[in-house]
């Protein structure tokens, strides 16, 4: 049913096949296979840095070694420890709030849906809060997502403040006793001071609502955008109530190298991936999945 992730990381693992084909072929020495490993990163957008600590570790630990197959699986224990672990799901407080943040056509609103489906798919409540009043299309759009699904939506205004409307959202999520509220949030970065600002003020409110609240605030990056959504995550780490990164639009994109900077700059984990456009396009990520995905 769910979406899943090697699918998702075909196009990445297409390129890597293809330059790991030239690795086997050339058979042995050690240096040509460690700088064809280096290339192939560099080409899956895994960036200039993780790529060369990456080198470097294999070149240590592959002493004893110039079998490439046995060099290539090192590569996988190399990239599997760069990533950490990102377990999230199984003892969900209750009630549990969520918050999507991220610039504009990221997929903010297709991932809080997404994760609003998924949890109704593990017999949960769930409310989704169409925040973004900055957009009066991204208010219908979480509507329509709220019908589709069969997932109650609390719509701000057009224009309105979007804490406002997270604290109608948490009213009602009380009123009718449920128990997961999934907030869709704007993403327009040219006033990003007051998006900053907003942010805060839905985090606060929704705080002083629910203890320890919002729970988890993911911050949506666009996959096929790969490394270069680095700048964009930077702005949003000066909201500092992330928790981890939701990797929207994995499928399509021979980017996935990108998961390995994208972790390593941001110091969040990556605790979801998008595999299309669909409710059901939606992986947990895990690191063993991701890494077996890429290079098997
Ligand atoms: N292929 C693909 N498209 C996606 C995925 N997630 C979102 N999209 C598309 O990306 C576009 C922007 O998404 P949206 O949720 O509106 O982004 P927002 O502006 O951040 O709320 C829409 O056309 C979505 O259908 C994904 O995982 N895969
Ligand atoms: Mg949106």
């Amino acid at each position: 049913m769910w979406g899943n992730i090697r699918k998702a990381l075909s196009r990445t693992r297409e390129g890597l096949k293809f330059k790991l084909a030239d690795v086997f072929r050339s058979g042995g020495n050690r240096e040509e296979t460690l700088a064809a490993l280096e290339e192939a990163l560099l080409l899956a957008d895994a960036g200039p840095e993780v790529s060369s600590r990456i080198i470097d570790n294999l070149r240590r630990k592959s002493q004893k070694t110039d079998l490439p197959e046995a060099i290539a699986r090192l590569l996988g224990e190399e990239i599997k420890a760069l990533l950490p672990p990102t377990a999230f799901d199984d003892a969900l407080p209750d009630p549990f709030v969520l918050m999507m943040v991220g610039a504009n056509g990221g997929g903010k609103t297709t991932s809080a849906a997404k994760l609003a489906y998924h949890f109704k798919g593990r017999g949960r409540t769930v409310l989704m809060a169409a925040a973004d009043t900055f957009r009066a299309a991204a208010l219908e759009q979480t509507e329509l997502w709220g019908k589709k699904l069969g997932i109650p939506v609390v719509r701000g205004q057009y224009g309105a403040d979007p804490a406002s409307v997270v604290y109608d959202a948490v009213q009602s999520l009380r009123a009718h006793g449920l128990q997961i509220l999934v907030i869709d949030t704007a993403g327009r970065l040219h006033t990003n001071h007051n998006l900053m600002q907003e942010l805060d003020k839905i985090r606060r409110v929704a705080a002083r609502e629910i203890p320890a609240a919002p729970h988890e605030t993911l911050l949506v990056l666009d996959a096929a955008v790969g490394r270069n959504s680095l700048a964009q995550a930077r702005e949003f780490l000066k909201f500092s109530g992330l928790t981890g990164i939701f990797l929207a639009k994995m499928d399509g994109t021979a980017k996935g190298g990108s998961v390995l900077s994208i972790a390593d700059e941001l110091k969040l984990p990556i605790k979801y991936v998008g595999t299309g456009e669909g409710e059901g396009d939606l992986a947990e990520f895990s690191a063993e999945d991701f890494t077996d995905a890429l290079l098997s």
